[in-house]
């Protein structure tokens, strides 16, 4: 169940920031202070989107207070729990020629989203920030957290989408046709959602390239070590059989996934 408090809008933005925030009370405000000024300094039109998600903290009311301040800042409440379900509303909420998904601790500097749009790289449908491809570096990272994602990595590789260094880096851009066509096909409401997007992106044959980012690591993550990474591995396999029962096929294409 989604609802939105901004009905009317002019003509699409070229940019929708959607972020997901959870208990982001104490992350948000720096982030959409950045973001709102960083969009006021640009030439083409943007909107941002923060999706909460039964927050218990302030989260909610610090997104309205922005959104009364930015006409280009709208809140959604999104009932189903997890990042993915939040990301999904709010991708399919947005406007934008160009979706950009934005975790809320901002751990990419919102400068580096010029690397994602025209005239950088246009020869693209799905850019990911990545903090593995050639270029990128990683900032105040523990190392176990950095172990985790190299194992993650690996799964995700051998048993669902080869060839990407970093699926789960919380920057992504969509075109908006890819968005559209992609996410109403996500299954998965918690954080293997980029894989499961992914996935079904390579089967239906959307350009996808990644991008080398600078990622500052943030403290108090929403990320529980241990049960989230079993899910997330379980739900990688899940992904895999959705795919060879062709869950993610386009219609009447007879190949197998
Ligand atoms: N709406 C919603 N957002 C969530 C949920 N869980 C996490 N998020 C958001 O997902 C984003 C990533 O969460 P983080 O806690 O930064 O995760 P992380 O440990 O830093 O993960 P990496 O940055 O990828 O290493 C943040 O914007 C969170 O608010 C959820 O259940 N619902
Ligand atoms: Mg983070």
């Amino acid at each position: 169940m989604v609802s939105d408090n901004h009905q009317t809008r002019s003509e699409a933005p070229l940019l929708s920031i959607v972020i997901p925030a959870y208990n982001e009370a104490a992350r948000l405000p720096q982030s959409l202070k950045l973001i709102t000024e960083f969009i006021t300094r640009q030439a083409y039109s943007a909107e941002v989107i923060v999706v909460d998600n039964n927050s218990h903290d302030q989260t909610q009311a610090i997104a309205q207070e922005f959104a009364a301040e930015f006409p280009c800042v709208r809140v959604l409440f999104e009932g189903t729990q997890g990042k993915g379900a939040a990301v999904r509303a709010g991708i399919l909420a947005a406007r934008g020629q160009y979706r950009f998904i934005c975790d809320a601790d901002l751990s990419m500097p919102i400068e580096e989203i010029g690397k994602f749009l025209p005239p950088n790289l246009d020869q693209y449908d799905i850019a990911i920030a990545s903090r593995e491809a050639p270029g990128a570096v990683r900032y105040d990272e523990p190392w176990y957290r950095h172990l985790m994602g190299r194992v993650f990595n690996t799964i995700v590789r051998w048993f669902a989408v080869p060839g990407f260094q970093d699926t789960q880096c919380g920057f992504k851009m969509f075109r908006a046709e890819a968005a559209e066509d992609l996410f109403p096909l996500q299954t998965m409401n918690g954080w293997s959602f980029d894989v499961e997007v992914l996935y079904a992106a390579l089967q239906r044959g959307y350009r996808i390239v990644e991008v080398p980012i600078h990622w500052y690591y943030k403290a108090n993550t929403r990320i529980h070590p241990i049960h989230d990474s079993i899910d997330m591995f379980v739900e990688v396999f899940k992904i895999r059989r959705n795919g060879l029962r062709g869950l993610y096929r386009r219609t009447g294409d007879g190949l197998h996934g």
